[in-house]
C-alpha cells in the first residue's frame, strides 16, 4: 500500500452521489482528472487522491483510516456503523459537514391493498430491506416484532413476489413506491450526504490541507443557499 502524504477522499465512483461530490471538490478549487474506470484520480493542483469506490465501501475506508475523508449518504454511514458495532469492530469517525445534496428517507411502505393501522399492523411480517439494522433498531425502538429481510436489490417487488409483506427503501419522489403500488406510511431515518473524517490523528499537512479546503466548502454552500 502507498504510504502517501496525499489527502485521500473516497468518493462513490458512479451513482447518485458521484457528479454532486466531485462537483463540490472542483468548486472549492481541486482541480481533478478522472479517468472513467481507474480506481484513483490524482488532483492536479493539490496533495489530494479520490479513491472512487462503491458507496457501500466508503464507511469502512474511513472507519478503518483507508481514506482520510469520505463524502457518504448518512442512512449507508449509519447503516455500517450499526453492522460493525454489533461485529464488535471500531466504528469511529468524525462527521466535518452535512451536505446539501442526497436527500432522502428511509421509510417503510406496504401494498395499496394492506389494512394499514398503525406500526401496530406489521406485529408477526416479513419486511424486505437494503437496510437491516436501520429497520431492526427502528423496530426495537417502538417495540413491533417483525422481521428484517435482507435484499441487495429488488427491494420493491418484494411483497408483488410473495418474499416480504412489507418494504423498507430510500424515497426520495415517491415515484418508485407508486410505481409498484405501494404507500409510503412510516419514516425510519432521514438522510442527506455527509463529509466524514477518519478519527484519530492525521499528519500536520493533511489537518492543514483539510483546514483550507472546509471554509471554501463553507462559502460554496452557503451560495446555494
Ligand atoms: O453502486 P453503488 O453501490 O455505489 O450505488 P448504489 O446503487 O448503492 O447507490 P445509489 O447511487 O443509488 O445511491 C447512493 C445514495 O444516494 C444513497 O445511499 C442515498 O444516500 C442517496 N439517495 C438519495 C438515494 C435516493 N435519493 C433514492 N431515491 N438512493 C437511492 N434512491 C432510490 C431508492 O432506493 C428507490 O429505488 O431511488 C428509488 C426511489 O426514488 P423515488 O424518487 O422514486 O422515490
Ligand atoms: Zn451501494
Amino acid at each position: 500500500m502507498s504510504n502517501s502524504n496525499r489527502l485521500r477522499i473516497a468518493v462513490q465512483k458512479s451513482g447518485r452521489l458521484s457528479d454532486d461530490s466531485i462537483a463540490l471538490l472542483k468548486a472549492i478549487g481541486i482541480k481533478l482528472q478522472i479517468r472513467d474506470r481507474l480506481l484513483i484520480a490524482h488532483s492536479t493542483n493539490q496533495d489530494i487522491d479520490l479513491l472512487r469506490v462503491r458507496d457501500d465501501d466508503i464507511p469502512g475506508l474511513v472507519m478503518d483510516g483507508v481514506a482520510d475523508l469520505g463524502f457518504i449518504g448518512e442512512n449507508e454511514l449509519e447503516e455500517k456503523m450499526l453492522e460493525r458495532q454489533s461485529a464488535n469492530k471500531t466504528a469511529s469517525f468524525i462527521t466535518l459537514r452535512r451536505l446539501d445534496y442526497g436527500g432522502c428517507r428511509l421509510s417503510i411502505a406496504v401494498p395499496n391493498e394492506f389494512n394499514y393501522q398503525s406500526l401496530a399492523s406489521l406485529e408477526g411480517k416479513k419486511v424486505a430491506t437494503t437496510y437491516p439494522y436501520l429497520l431492526e433498531r427502528f423496530f426495537k425502538d417502538k417495540g413491533i416484532n417483525a422481521q428484517a429481510v435482507m435484499l441487495t436489490g429488488s427491494v420493491e417487488v418484494a411483497p408483488r413476489a410473495g418474499v416480504a409483506d412489507a418494504i423498507c427503501d430510500l424515497v426520495s419522489t415517491g415515484a418508485t413506491l407508486e410505481a409498484n403500488g405501494l404507500t409510503e406510511k412510516d419514516e425510519v431515518f432521514v438522510s442527506k450526504a455527509v463529509l466524514i473524517q477518519k478519527s484519530g490523528a492525521l499528519s500536520e499537512e493533511k489537518q492543514a490541507l483539510i483546514a483550507r479546503l472546509l471554509p471554501r466548502m463553507d462559502g460554496v454552500l452557503q451560495a446555494k443557499e
